[in-house]
């Protein structure tokens, strides 16, 4: 492919140049991911080479351990110890409905640990999402940036009842998922501007972010595009015997697409261990469910795939569910899981979220159904932790987040070499000329 690009000789700046060029080079990332990854090209890569794999899950295991450690340790501000195995059993708030299957029981059991586990790391995730917020109105962070505050319930649940060599796989909206699955808030907020501490070392931003030794696949841009390379990884695991499934994430707006339901029946057909997790956050971008879907029962969209509609505000009913898929999948091929979940802002940075709501809606689910403060009333209702505990916990969380934040700022930007790596072709070759000579010209092989 030749790019040639003609340039009014005095109209661009070095400056200039160079973003053009990184505009340009991201395009053709986004090309060649696109093309290759649409030809399977990933899973056939995976399929040739073995040993790389093996190697790499053995060292992605020590990594995650070390990462997770990043997350703050909320019994450390406890004054009392908790146990890790005493039981107890909590209720899912409400029923989950099956469809083609036997609902799992309502009734799950966890440990004081668990419950403030999931207490501190979503108030860490919420806490990001904040930060990340002001950052981009001080235009800190710049580009596209849809955020997950509300949804946290569902990375949790799902992290709970899964490991970290089950892959997940989501749409842009993913960086809790990146949490969710080992990563630091200094990698998040670094990618987020665009630093070279970042997890993609800058080079890809909000929606393109990955964690390959934890099984994380991004992050992508095009709606929906995501799940049918989900269903290369679960062939992958299915061929390759492993015992482990992919997590296939997507919205209630791409759930409307054709490719959706076209990687659905290859994965029935083939029994692949897919589960197809459906965030139904109720809009895609300022449409409600309703405008967009004859039937918004997104759990019974695969017609004869079994599904199951869950809690998605409620992360013990996640966790219930996702081990429930997880079994499912690894015996019968896929399921759809749909979250029935909120999210707290509008779509995008750009999107105020108020126009096609209403502001008692989105008062209504912080009052009656957010995440964080059921589990803060579980954890208070077995005297786990006071509320003053509680409170430090999370004051220690925004301390956390601001010292992640005043780190990602100090690290500076990619070096201009990064232009040309990370490519998915190697040794492509790419010549670029200055303003001087009044053509910028790249040429692909
Ligand atoms: C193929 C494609 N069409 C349209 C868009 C523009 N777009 C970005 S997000 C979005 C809405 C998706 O909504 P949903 O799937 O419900 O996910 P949510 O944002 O709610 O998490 C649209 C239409 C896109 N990125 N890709
Ligand atoms: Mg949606």
């Amino acid at each position: 492919m030749d790019l040639n690009i003609q340039i009014p000789s005095n109209c661009l700046s070095t400056t200039k140049l160079v973003m053009t060029i990184k505009a340009i080079t991201k395009l053709m990332i986004i090309r060649q991911f696109t093309l290759h990854f649409n030809k399977l090209h990933f899973l056939i890569y995976r399929l040739q080479k073995p040993n790389n794999l093996l190697r790499s899950t053995t060292f992605s295991m020590a990594l995650s351990r070390r990462s997770s450690g990043i997350l703050l340790n909320s019994t450390s501000l406890l004054h009392r110890h908790l146990s890790t195995t005493t039981t107890i059993t909590v209720e899912t708030n409400l029923p989950f409905t099956g469809h083609n299957c036997e609902p799992p029981s309502t009734s799950i059991t966890t440990t004081p640990t668990e419950l403030m586990k999931f207490f501190t790391d979503m108030a860490i995730m919420r806490r990001m999402e904040i930060a990340a917020d002001s950052l981009y109105k001080s235009k800190l962070i710049r580009g596209f940036c849809h955020l997950y505050d509300g949804q946290e319930a569902v990375s949790i649940g799902m992290e709970a009842a899964i490991t970290k060599n089950d892959c997940i796989i989501t749409a842009y909206r993913d960086h809790c998922l990146y949490i969710g699955r080992g990563g630091t808030l200094l990698e998040s907020f670094g990618e987020l501007m665009g630093r070279k501490a970042g997890c993609s070392n800058g080079k890809g931003g909000s929606m393109h972010f990955y964690k390959k030794d934890a099984c994380f696949y991004g992050g992508h841009g095009i709606v929906g595009a995501q799940v049918p390379l989900g269903c290369g990884l679960a062939f992958a695991q299915k061929y390759r015997k492993e015992e482990y499934v992919t997590f296939a994430m997507y919205g209630d707006g791409a759930a409307n697409q054709g490719q959706i339901f076209e990687a659905l029946n290859m994965a029935a057909l083939w029994d692949l261990p897919a589960v197809f997790v459906c965030e139904n956050n109720h809009y895609g971008m300022g449409t409600a469910e309703w405008k967009s879907a004859k039937s918004p029962a997104y759990y019974k969209r695969g017609d004869y795939v079994p599904g199951l509609k869950v809690d998605g505000m409620d992360a013990f009913a996640v966790k219930q569910a996702c081990k429930f898929a997880k079994e499912h999948v690894l015996k019968n091929g896929p399921i759809i899981l749909e979250m029935d979940t909120y999210r707290y802002h509008g779509h995008s940075m750009s999107d105020p979220g108020s126009t096609y709501r209403t502001r008692d809606e989105i008062s209504g689910i912080r009052q009656e159904r957010d995440p964080i403060e059921r589990i803060r009333k579980l954890i208070l209702a077995n005297d786990l932790a006071t509320e003053k505990e509680l409170k430090d916990i999370e004051k220690q969380v925004r301390k956390d987040v601001d010292e992640a934040v005043a780190q990602a700022k100090e690290s500076p930007m990619p070096d201009e070499s990064e232009l040309f790596t990370n490519v998915y072709r190697k040794g492509f070759g790419v010549e670029s000329y200055g303003a001087d000579k009044k053509e910028l010209r790249t040429t692909l092989p």
